[in-house]
């Protein structure tokens, strides 16, 4: 059974106030500037959702479960935040579907994939519940995810691990 946390939604005909989500998108399969576009007006069209605003994608190195490899296709990454009502269960069940609405594989970890859309935040929730980490453990490590996300955010903070300025300094050697 699951236990009620933070992430259970409210009582029937509560309203949730809006909240700011983080969702990483990356692409290493396809036309991934144009899967991004794509998932950005999927994105846009959820319910609930009010505003996505996306920066513009980053070429990245394919990172693997033995480190960065670039004999596999290089990534195209960015961040959107996304102001939205729907509860964090929902929204991950959204980006499931807009993932294998562009033909996403779950065959090896961390394989190559058309589109990975990952929820990184949901506003300041801290949840261990293990079918959604929040904040994504692995965001603070991924230059991938915080460079995009600083570019649209300079004052972003990772709950839990800091600011992402500092964290993306740390990670690139100049804190
Ligand atoms: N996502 C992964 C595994 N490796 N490497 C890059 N460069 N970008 C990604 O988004 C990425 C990755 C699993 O989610
Ligand atoms: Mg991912
Ligand atoms: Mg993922």
């Amino acid at each position: 059974m699951r236990r009620p946390g933070p992430i259970t939604p409210p009582p029937a005909g509560v309203r949730r106030a809006p909240v700011r989500a983080v969702v990483a998108l990356g692409s290493n399969l396809g036309d991934s500037a144009q899967i991004i576009a794509d998932a950005k007006r999927a994105l846009e069209k959820l319910p609930l959702t009010t505003e996505v605003a996306m920066a513009d994608p980053i070429e990245s190195v394919a990172l693997t479960l033995d480190g960065l490899d670039d004999t596999k296709p290089g990534y195209l990454n960015t961040v959107a935040l996304v102001t939205t009502t729907l509860a964090p269960s929902m929204l991950l069940a959204h980006l499931h579907g807009i993932e294998k609405e562009h033909g996403r594989e779950r065959i090896v970890r961390w394989g190559d994939r058309t589109l990975d859309l990952d929820l990184i935040a949901y506003g300041d929730v801290q949840s261990d519940d293990p079918y959604l980490l929040l904040p994504h453990p692995r965001a603070a490590e991924r230059d991938f995810v915080l460079a995009p996300w600083l570019a649209l955010d300079p004052d972003a903070e990772l709950i839990g691990f800091g600011r992402v300025a500092d964290l993306l300094a740390g990670l690139r050697g100049d804190a």
